[in-house]
């Protein structure tokens, strides 16, 4: 619909102002989920979209859905959204601007008085990161029956709290059963968080699928020693382990090139003191590829190393898998939707998957979805120096706006309007 246009500068405001709660320092954004800035973003989501005539329903993984009602209330939403919860240094643009963007679609259309077809709704989906509360995506993840939602309200963050407990003190664990809404298809719009889009100067990428990723959590145990009396030989030290470890991901990781990553975020040594050999350590492993059966083959080539090593160093090594996710291809429909909404607003496309993980992954499950990407600096994310232009931002909303109207008028078209 050429007429209907977004408000760059609003949606620009948005962005700003929203980044502001959980700023940090450096220019980034500190939003864990189910903290008290989490909940005054929340709370910030829930105050625009009413102030624009929308319902908010929130259900019991508190997902957040703001409804503006279309011509037959009787078929299930066309949703857009994204996350408002960020990295521990994340940066204002992962996961706000398609929250934000679809919060401005919903707007154009509100002072345009445009009655869609199907409702249309905005969602903010919680613990996208996976951060404090691992793995990624739970709450979409519970929403496509992946994760039950007992198992969900039982993880628990590094000081111990539960998700449950967390949800609860915030007040946003809803009524609504998770996963009983019903969606027609959900558009989300996300920065690329990596450097193609901005390397080959095209404008939007349409996202046709996501790759697979695994996350595992691994515990070394060797021995607490005297740093001082006890002799080399004699060590059985767990950091030294670790370390063998890591370097053993990033090999793997890099025998794989160019498509597999592998990632080792997270690393604690216990007892932490600087005169005691470390007697145990924990930490995370991320690994990600297009295909499964290479992820396998990684994986197999961890395990081996760590036999070794555990051989080698005389410590116990045990790798948990805790989170699967397989790659997933978008719905031919929604991404034909996304690629008429960027040539109608005369943007540059390139096809591509993502090599993050969105909810748009879960969504996939149980609803017709695709994803939206514009560019960022440098390819840049989870990071305070995120950054994209005000006009990138503006020409993902524009398309995300035109790509739901189009799947709108589809809708219609099938229900013979
Ligand atoms: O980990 C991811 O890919 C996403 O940013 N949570
Ligand atoms: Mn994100
Ligand atoms: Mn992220």
């Amino acid at each position: 619909m050429k007429n209907l246009t977004i408000d760059a500068e609003r949606l620009w405001d948005d962005l700003m102002q929203t980044a502001r709660i959980g700023a940090t320092p450096n220019g980034g954004v500190r939003r864990l989920t189910l903290t008290e800035v989490d909940r005054e973003v929340r709370d910030w989501f829930r105050a625009a979209a009413e102030g624009l005539g929308c319902t908010v329903s929130v259900d019991d993984m508190g997902t957040m859905f703001a409804r503006r009602p279309g011509q037959r209330g009787d078929i299930p939403p066309i949703a857009m959204g994204s996350h408002l919860d960020t990295q521990p240094s994340g940066g204002k643009f992962d996961g706000a601007l398609g929250v934000l963007a679809a919060l401005e679609a919903l707007r154009t259309l509100h002072e345009a008085g445009y009655e869609t077809f199907a409702p249309i709704e905005a969602i903010n989906w919680t613990n996208e990161e996976g951060s404090r509360f691992a793995p990624a995506m739970i709450a979409s993840g519970v929403f496509a029956g992946v994760f039950t939602r007992e198992w969900a309200y039982g993880r628990t963050d590094p000081a111990g709290e539960t998700f449950g407990a967390a949800l609860q003190r915030i007040g946003y664990r809803g009524e609504e059963e998770c996963g009983s809404r019903k969606l027609s298809a959900f558009f989300e719009l996300h920065i690329e968080q990596g450097p193609h889009l901005e390397a080959e100067g095209k404008q939007i990428g349409v996202v046709t699928g996501v790759q697979a990723m695994r996350w595992y959590e691994a515990t070394v145990r060797g021995e607490e020693a005297h740093a001082g009396t006890t002799p080399m030989p004699r060590r059985r030290d767990a950091l030294l382990a670790a370390a063998r470890l890591v370097e053993a991901v990033n090999r793997t990781a890099c025998a794989h090139a160019p498509d597999a990553v592998g990632t080792v975020g997270r690393l604690e040594t216990r007892p932490g003191s600087p005169n005691v050999v470390p007697g145990e350590v924990f930490f995370t492993i991320d690994m990600r590829h297009p295909h499964a059966a290479v992820l396998d083959r990684m994986e197999s080539e961890i395990h081996a190393a760590a036999d070794q090593i555990a051989r080698d160093l005389a410590v116990s090594v045990t790798i948990a898998a805790i989170w699967s996710q397989p790659a997933v291809r978008f719905d031919e429909g929604c991404i034909a939707s996304v690629r008429e909404g960027a040539r109608v607003s005369g943007f540059s496309t390139r096809d591509m998957i993502s090599r993050a993980g969105h909810d748009a992954a879960y969504v996939a499950r149980v609803a017709p979805a695709a994803m939206i990407f514009v560019p960022c600096k440098d390819g840049v994310s989870h990071n305070e120096a995120e950054f994209a232009s005000k006009e990138q931002c503006a020409a993902g909303a524009q398309v995300l706006l035109q790509a739901v109207l189009d799947y709108d008028r589809k809708l219609a078209e099938r229900y013979g309007r």
